[in-house]
């Protein structure tokens, strides 16, 4: 299954709110959304596990895979689709290793020697670089400094890898990311902090030139 990175939602029960994150997560692909990644900090390993029960569930059937943030553990346990990986996480060879050539392994990279890094890996060891974040956000408080359109369209244009941007994209300047070179937006309150999340996806996956 080709990898569809364009409206790329990450959520987590903090996230979410009183809507709940099943709730949210099914009006987000109605909307339109092509890849959901669950990433709660706070969540146990039990928590994690039973959320992306739920979520593989609902998601059954519609194309749109499920990532775990972080938790490789989690995500091969529960039968995700992948896992997204930091800079400080599980390095991406050993996850690769273990979790075979099908499965979906992101990467984030906002710096041009991370991107560099991981061009000198095996062809194959990951899918795709999660760059941020892009604008200024206040939904990760620990995130690095903005690097904003011009370096994100540098890193882009630097890898034959799949990019996508990530923080502070909103239906606003989706077009201006788009125009960076991205193969998608990840967002996280532009959907879950909307009235309506299903709209919400639906405006992100209209702004794709
Ligand atoms: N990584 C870099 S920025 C960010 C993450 C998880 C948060 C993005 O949230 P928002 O609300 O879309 O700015
Ligand atoms: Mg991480």
């Amino acid at each position: 299954m080709a990898l569809d990175l364009s409206v790329y939602l990450v959520i987590g029960a903090r996230d979410a709110g009183p809507r709940g994150v099943r709730a949210t997560v099914e009006a987000a692909v109605a909307g339109g959304v092509s890849v959901v990644q669950l990433r709660d900090k706070q969540a146990s390993g039990r928590e994690l596990m039973a959320l992306a029960a739920q979520l593989l569930d609902l998601l059954d059937g519609t194309g749109v895979p499920l990532l775990l943030n972080d938790r490789l553990d989690i995500a091969l346990a529960s039968g995700a689709h992948g896992v997204h990986l930091g800079q400080s996480d599980l390095d991406v060879r050993r996850a690769r290793r273990l979790a075979g050539p099908e499965f979906v392994i992101g990467l984030s990279a906002s710096r041009p020697e991370e991107v560099a890094d991981v061009h000198s890996l095996p062809s194959g060891t990951v899918d795709y670089l999660g760059i941020g974040p892009v604008f200024p956000t206040a939904t990760k408080p620990d995130a690095r400094a903005a690097v904003g359109l011009a370096a994100l369209a540098e890193l882009c244009a630097g890898t034959a890898l799949p990019c996508v941007g990530i923080g502070g994209i909103t239906a606003r300047n989706a077009a201006a990311v788009w125009a960076a070179g991205v193969d998608g937006l990840a967002v996280v309150s532009a959907i879950t902090g909307a009235p309506n999340p299903r709209a919400a996806a639906a405006g992100l996956r209209g702004a794709r030139p």
